[in-house]
C-alpha cells in the first residue's frame, strides 16, 4: 500500500480533530450538531462524524459569503491569483494526505487518487488563478454573479471540489459549498487549506449533510447562482425549485456514454481504453463508456480481448497500490447495481464477470461485469448504472454507430476507435455528446470545456467556457461611462 506513514498521517488528522467536525464557515469552525458518519466502505469502519447543516446554518454560511464579497472582488484578479496559486502549491504539499483520506472515504483506489483525481485538483487551481489574472482582459463588461451555491456528489469529492470552487474564486465570487454525504472528508482538510493559502473569511464556507443541506442552499434567497453535479432526478428538482427565482443555474448530471469500436481499430488499444473508460472508479463517473457498441466483423475477437483483459483486473484494498478495482462508495450503490445486474440476467442475457475476481465479504463490492445480449431499449442499455457494468451491442454500419450512439436521453461523452481519420472526422460531430474522444479516454484537463447534452444537463465547467457560468454582463449603469473625445 501507500507508505505506511502516509495512512498514519491521514488517520492522525483524523484523531486531531477527534473524528468530529463542524461546519467551516467565516474561516472558523462551528461546534459540531447533530451529526452523521462517514464510513470507509472498503471495511465498514467508522472513520469521523460530521454536521448536518440546518436551513439556519445555511442561511449563516450565505451571510458570511455575502458580507466577504466586497473585499474579495476589490482584491481583483491578481490578489485573488496569488491565493489560489497558494491553494495549488498547498494541495501538492499535501497531495499524499489528500489521496489517502479520499481513498479511505470514497473507497476508490490510492492509484487513481494518487495519479489522477490529485495532480488534476492542482492543475485546476493553477489554471483557473491564470483567468483571475486575465479577467479584465479576456472577460471585459463582465463581473462575478456573487454569491454562489455548490452541490457536488461523491464519487470525485475532491476533483469536483476543484470544478467547483476554482473557476468560481477565480471570477470574483464567494462560495457556499456543500459535498457529498458519502464523502465529505477531503472538503474539511481542503478548509484548512483555506485557511493556510491566506483565503480570507467568508470566501469559501463549507456545508456538511444530505440532501435536505443541499434544499435549504438551494432555496436561500441570497443565492445568485447554483452548480449542480449528480443525479439527473436530483437536477430537475433544482430545476424546478429555481425556476422564476432568477438564479443563474448550471447542472451536470448523469449520462450512457457509447464507446465505439470500427472494424479497422487498433482493437488492443481500444481495450486498454475500455478498461479505463469503464472500469475507472469502479464505474461511478458520469462520463463512463458504459455502452461499448462494436463493429459485427470484429465483434466476435474483440471480447474475446475484452474478456481476457478483464481477468487480468485486481479488485481489493484500495489502498492497496496494485488493485485496478477498489470499493463502491456505499452498499446502498451495490444493491442498486446487483438489481440491474439481475433484471439483464432475467431477459436472458449473458453476464460475464471474471472467475478470479472475488468480492471481499465486508464493504461494499462490485466486480467487473460485461453484458451482451441486452436489446437497446432493455434498463441496463438505457439507464445510468454507475457501476463497473459493461453493456456491449453491436453495429454494421458507421450510421447505425451513430444511431445506437444517440439513442439515449443522456448526452454526457463518447469515444470513437478508428484508423481511419476521415470516419472519425465523419462520425465525432454527428453524435450529441458534450464530449467525443478520439482513440482515447477520460481526457479531462482543466482547459477543456466540459458538460452535456439532453438529460445530462447544461452549462460547461472548465476552459474559458466555464468562465462564463460565474459571471454576468455589467448593467449599463455599472459600465464606466463612455471615453469623450
Ligand atoms: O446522487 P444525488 P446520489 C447518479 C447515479 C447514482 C445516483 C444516486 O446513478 O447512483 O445518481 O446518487 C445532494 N436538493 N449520480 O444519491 O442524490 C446530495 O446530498 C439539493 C450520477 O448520491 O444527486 C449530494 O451532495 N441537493 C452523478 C448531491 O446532491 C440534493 C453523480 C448528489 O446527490 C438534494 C452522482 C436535493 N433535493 C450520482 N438531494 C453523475 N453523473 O456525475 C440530494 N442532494
Amino acid at each position: 500500500g501507500p507508505a505506511p506513514e502516509s495512512q498514519k498521517e491521514a488517520q492522525a488528522w483524523l484523531e486531531q480533530r477527534s473524528r468530529k467536525f463542524g461546519l467551516f464557515i467565516d474561516n472558523a469552525w462551528t461546534e459540531p450538531g447533530e451529526t452523521f458518519a462517514s464510513i470507509n466502505p472498503a471495511d465498514g469502519s467508522h472513520l469521523a462524524d460530521l454536521t448536518q447543516a440546518s436551513a439556519v446554518d445555511v442561511a449563516r454560511a450565505v451571510t458570511a459569503a455575502r458580507k466577504a464579497l466586497p473585499a474579495w472582488q476589490a482584491l481583483g484578479g491578481h490578489g485573488r491569483a496569488k491565493i489560489m496559486y497558494a491553494i495549488a502549491r498547498l494541495m501538492q504539499k499535501h497531495a499524499r494526505l489528500f489521496a489517502v483520506l479520499e481513498t479511505l472515504d470514497n473507497g476508490k483506489t490510492i492509484r487513481e487518487t494518487r495519479d489522477a483525481d490529485l495532480p488534476l485538483v492542482a492543475r485546476h487551481f493553477y489554471y483557473h488563478a491564470g483567468w483571475a489574472q486575465l479577467l479584465d482582459e479576456e472577460f471585459p463588461g463582465h463581473r462575478a454573479v456573487g454569491v454562489v451555491g455548490q452541490i457536488v456528489p461523491w464519487n470525485f469529492p475532491l476533483l469536483m471540489l476543484a470544478w467547483k470552487i476554482a473557476p468560481a474564486m477565480a471570477a470574483g465570487n464567494t462560495i457556499v459549498f456543500k459535498p457529498a454525504e458519502f464523502t465529505p472528508l477531503t472538503a474539511m482538510l481542503f478548509a484548512d487549506i483555506c485557511v493556510q493559502a491566506g483565503v480570507p473569511a467568508g470566501v469559501v464556507n463549507i456545508v456538511t449533510g444530505d440532501g435536505r443541506t443541499g434544499e435549504a442552499l438551494v432555496a436561500h434567497q441570497g443565492i445568485d447562482k447554483l452548480a449542480f453535479t449528480g443525479s439527473t432526478e436530483v437536477g430537475r428538482l433544482i430545476r424546478e425549485a429555481t425556476a422564476g427565482t432568477g438564479k443563474k443555474l448550471s447542472l451536470e448530471l448523469g449520462g450512457k456514454s457509447p464507446f465505439i469500436v470500427f472494424e479497422d481499430a487498433d482493437l488492443d488499444a481500444a481495450v486498454e481504453g475500455l478498461v479505463d473508460s469503464i472500469w475507472f472508479n469502479q464505474g461511478q463517473v458520469c462520463c463512463a463508456g458504459s455502452r461499448l457498441l462494436v463493429q459485427e466483423s470484429v465483434q466476435e475477437r474483440f471480447l474475446k480481448k475484452l474478456k481476457a483483459r478483464m481477468d487480468n483486473l485486481r479488485l481489493g484494498s484500495p489502498l492497496d497500490k496494485s488493485m485496478d478495482i477498489g470499493a463502491l462508495v456505499d452498499p446502498i450503490q451495490q444493491q442498486r447495481i446487483a438489481a440491474l445486474v439481475d433484471s439483464a440476467r432475467a431477459e436472458g442475457c449473458e453476464v460475464y464477470q471474471p472467475a478470479g475476481c472475488e468480492v471481499p465479504a465486508t464493504g461494499s463490492w462490485f466486480p467487473p461485469t460485461l453484458i451482451t445480449g441486452a436489446s437497446t431499449s432493455a434498463a441496463v442499455a438505457q439507464a445510468e448504472i454507475f457501476g463497473p457494468v459493461l453493456v456491449a451491442m453491436s453495429f454494421r454500419t458507421p450510421a447505425e454507430a451513430v444511431q445506437l450512439a444517440n439513442n439515449t436521453v443522456y448526452g454526457l461523452a463518447s469515444c470513437v476507435w478508428t484508423e481511419n481519420i476521415s470516419l472519425a472526422l465523419d462520425v465525432a460531430p454527428a453524435i450529441k455528446a458534450g464530449v467525443v474522444w478520439i482513440n482515447t479516454a477520460n481526457q479531462f484537463d482543466a482547459a477543456c470545456g466540459f458538460g452535456g447534452y439532453k438529460e445530462s444537463g447544461y452549462g460547461r465547467e472548465g476552459g474559458r467556457e466555464g468562465m462564463f457560468e460565474y459571471l454576468v454582463p455589467v448593467s449599463e449603469d455599472a459600465r464606466p461611462a463612455a471615453p469623450t473625445f
